[in-house]
């Protein structure tokens, strides 16, 4: 492994990479390869490929073990997950959504011609905030749709207050929150329904795939029908429809993932661990926590620079940690009110809170495909980074320059 002890040593500086193989923030858990090719082999077998398969029945019934609920309907990923559910819940109009997420939240609500009417976050736990969600409320609005970002319950009790007092549907983006909890209570099932994500990228995962969770049994039977092209039994369509089911492949990898998944979970918090430790003291660096006493699986590593300590943006270490071969990523930058086709609206959001978290954070690699003695040296770059800013910075400006002239060239 290549020491990095002074700012000649950064590859920004000329120095050569740290990681000759890149490290990635998504790198997917394989889990037991074994189990997995054992199932594979036995769906070939059987020559039942999708259609409510059996690894899909057992999949949901699994899922709503563990989470305390009483439906779960598998699907093949969360975007279309949320469509369903937005769609069961009769969700039109307005629908009121945290800006600070990955864009497939308001897409989902959008693509259904439903506008996502975006409400601000709490800055100190990146959630949306339930005091602008009231604010915002309309005779338009149909519902509230949450997110559970980094895994991290939203405040799930003021938005259901919300709701109830102005008869508004509650449904919750829990892409990240398998194996979370909130109150002693798993996330997935709290609102009338909420909707997990298990693409390749996640905690646990099925290659693609998502799942929508609720104790509401109409909505449950609504849910299953449109995955199925509205089909209630035999050939005859009931309702509108979509093709929205999980493959038996996908469940295969969905069971296998989550056998595998209190070893991940172990995994990420000994990174988590060892981040905040690598990182303590560094002037304004800060790794985002969890709450104590809850479930947790550590799925992601957000760190928040404030660049007036650090004395470098996010953008700029970002830069640096990239020259080494470290892709950390800015999820979620800029925020989906200035991505399209939401900022060219006429009324476009001013979020000044997700403006600035947007603009601080930056997810670090980790997951079982990183260990921690590159941990510990992603976090040496990191301190030696802030601690040599202004030179740091000046090798930032020339890499830019540099990449400008290749671009005139
Ligand atoms: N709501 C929220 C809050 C979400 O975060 C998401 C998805 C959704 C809804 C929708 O869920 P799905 O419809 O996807 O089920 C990724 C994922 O594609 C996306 O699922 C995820 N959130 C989002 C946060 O991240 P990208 O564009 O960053 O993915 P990508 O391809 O750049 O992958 C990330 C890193 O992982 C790369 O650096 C490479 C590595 N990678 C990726 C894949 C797919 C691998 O090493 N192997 C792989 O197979 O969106």
């Amino acid at each position: 492994m290549v020491g990095k002890e002074r700012v000649e040593d950064l590859a920004i500086a000329g120095g050569p990479p740290a990681f000759r193989e890149s490290l990635h923030v998504g790198r997917p858990n394989i889990g037991d390869r074994a189990r997995l090719l054992e199932r594979i082999n036995d769906l070939l077998d059987r020559r039942w490929l999708t259609n409510d398969g059996r690894y899909v029945r057992e999949l949901e019934a699994e899922l709503a073990r563990r989470i305390g609920v009483r439906h779960c309907l598998a699907v093949c990923n969360a975007t279309l997950g949320l469509q369903l559910a937005a769609r069961a819940l009769d969700l039109s109009g307005e629908v009121i959504v945290p800006a600070f997420t990955f864009v497939a939240t308001a897409h989902a609500l959008q693509w259904l011609g439903i506008a996502p009417v975006f409400a601000d976050i709490d800055p100190r736990t990146h959630n949306i905030d339930p005091a602008h969600v009231e604010a915002l409320v309309n005779e338009r609005t149909t519902g509230i749709l949450g997110v559970h970002l980094w895994g991290r319950a939203c405040d799930v009790r003021a938005l259901a207050a919300i709701a109830r007092r102005h008869r508004l549907r509650l449904l919750f983006d829990a892409a990240h929150a398998f194996g979370c909890s909130h109150d002693g209570r798993s996330l997935g099932s709290f609102g009338d329904a909420e909707v997990l994500s298990f693409h390749a990228t996640k905690y646990v995962n099925s290659f693609e795939g998502g799942a929508v969770t609720t104790d509401d049994d109409t909505l449950a039977a609504r849910v299953r029908a449109m995955r199925n092209f509205g089909l209630a039994g035999g050939d005859r369509a009931a309702s509108l429809g979509t093709n929205a089911k999980m493959s038996e492949v996908a469940a295969a990898m969905g069971l296998t993932s989550i056998e595998g998944a209190e070893e991940v979970a172990a995994i990420n918090r000994a990174h988590h661990a060892a981040y905040r430790r690598g990182l303590a003291g560094v002037p304004g660096l800060a790794v985002v926590t969890y709450p104590d006493g809850e479930r947790h699986n550590h799925q992601f590593v957000v760190l928040e620079i404030d660049a007036g300590p650090a004395g470098l943006h996010r953008d700029d270490l970002d830069e640096v940690l990239r020259a080494e071969g470290i892709l950390a990523r800015r999820y979620f930058h800029p925020g989906c009110h200035r991505a399209e086709p939401y900022r060219s609206r006429p009324s476009a959001s001013e979020l000044p809170h997700t403006d600035a978290v947007a603009a601080r954070v930056l997810s670090l690699p980790t997951g079982p495909a990183v260990d921690v003695e590159s941990i510990a040296l992603i976090c040496r770059i990191i301190r030696l980074a802030v601690d040599a800013a202004d030179r740091v910075r000046a090798h930032v400006a020339n890499a830019r320059r540099g990449r400008g002239a290749e671009g005139v060239c």
